[in-house]
């Protein structure tokens, strides 16, 4: 937590800003006093409603890792800062997959608990407990009595704790929470059998989310996939489900030597069936190069508000064929470590 003097100033600059963009807000100063007066009382302060949907929204148009930033200002608030028994922050959780999945129209939400709240250990609240990514989060599930996690694609129980030194509750997803994809390919019929699947809701759930100095530390968000983050990282990478051979054996391609481009050959298979079968289904997924223009056109309204879009180019370009997208060609504002709103990266829940 920033010292006093520290959170008065991040409030001064997040309400003045809020007053600026937003027509409808009270008048800053006014709301100023009562928020010196409660910082004074309390050491901290309490957002209304609207300024937390407010913040949470500027927080999401701040990332400059985030490619789809366009849709920034229609982000659904959950504002839940009335919750703290760890059954009820599962229970939300849930419920956020539930709204965000939206029968396979998917919606961009964020859950915002209380900054006191119960902590997430998830990094996100669909995981698969045979991703190598989450060997260690798998590890302390059983540690805690989960009994699951032998067979492949096995969703991973949320956990919650209520301080760095209790022990995590564990909580089983309900199946009518996670909508799950199965993989087919639109040509090969035979790509059903390699039993690839993947899930509808990207919720990242291990990033603190700061407004106006105040940290919001239990705050899921999510949008929606872009189909190169499964097709050409997570089922693909070395270190994660790392399927390339499989795919290319399946096509019959001739692996003896990199420059027949059989690892290039076999991403683009997986990839058209990541975005098949998520259409087939009925489940919203951007491919990369639709992503890119969408994110140039979000540059370009920004320019016209007069706002700068910080953006890192080595996460927003695409991990296939970067050169034929759209964001490829060209440098961008620089990021700013100090920027806020934001969704901050921690080193654990607690830090
Ligand atoms: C990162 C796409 C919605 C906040 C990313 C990345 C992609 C992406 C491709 C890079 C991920 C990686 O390489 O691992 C999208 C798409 C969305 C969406 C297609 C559809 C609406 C959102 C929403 C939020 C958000 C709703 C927050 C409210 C972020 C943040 C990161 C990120 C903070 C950086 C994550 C990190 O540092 O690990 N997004 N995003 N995005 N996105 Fe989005
Ligand atoms: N690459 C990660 C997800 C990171 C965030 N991506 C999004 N976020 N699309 C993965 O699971 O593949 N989002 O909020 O939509």
């Amino acid at each position: 937590v920033p010292a006093r003097s520290g959170i008065l100033a991040a409030a001064q600059d997040f309400l003045e800003q809020y007053a600026r963009e937003v027509p409808a807000a009270p008048d800053p100063a006014a709301r100023l006093r009562a928020v010196r007066a409660e910082i004074d009382r309390t050491g901290s302060y309490t957002h209304t409603p609207d300024e937390l949907a407010f913040g949470a929204r500027v927080a999401w148009r701040n990332a400059a890792r985030c490619i789809g930033r366009l849709y920034w200002n229609s982000l659904i608030v959950r504002d839940l800062r009335q919750f703290r028994h760890p059954d009820d922050i599962a229970d939300q959780c849930f419920e956020h997959l539930r709204l965000a999945t939206n029968g396979g129209r998917l919606r961009p939400v964020v859950s915002v608990f209380a900054p006191d709240a119960p902590r997430l250990l998830n990094e996100q609240l669909v995981r698969y407990a045979d991703d190598p990514r989450v060997a260690r989060t798998a590890e302390l599930a059983r540690a805690h009595g989960w009994k699951g996690g032998e067979g492949p694609f096995e969703v991973l129980p949320l956990l919650v704790q209520r301080t760095p030194d209790t022990a995590p509750e564990c909580y089983e997803l309900p199946d009518d929470a996670v909508l799950e994809v199965p993989l087919t390919h639109p040509r090969h019929p035979g790509f059903g059998s390699l039993g690839l699947r993947w899930y509808a809701v990207p919720a990242v759930s291990d990033m603190t989310l700061e407004i106006g100095g105040v940290r919001y530390p239990t705050a899921p968000f999510n949008g929606w996939y872009m189909g190169t983050e499964i097709g050409s990282r997570n089922l693909a990478d070395a270190d994660r489900y790392d399927r390339l051979a499989a795919v290319a054996e399946l096509f019959g391609l001739d692996t003896a030597h990199p420059r027949t481009l059989w690892k290039d050959r076999a991403l683009v298979e997986l990839n058209l069936a990541v975005l098949h079968s998520f259409a087939e289904a009925g489940v919203t997924m951007a491919d990369h190069h639709t992503e890119s223009q969408r994110f140039l056109a979000h540059i370009e309204r920004e320019a016209r508000h007069g706002r700068p879009v910080p953006t890192d180019w080595s996460w927003i370009v695409p991990p296939l064929s970067s050169g034929s997208t759209a964001v490829f060609h060209r440098y961008y504002d620089a990021p700013d470590e100090a920027l806020r709103p934001a969704f901050l990266r921690r080193a654990d829940p607690w830090s």
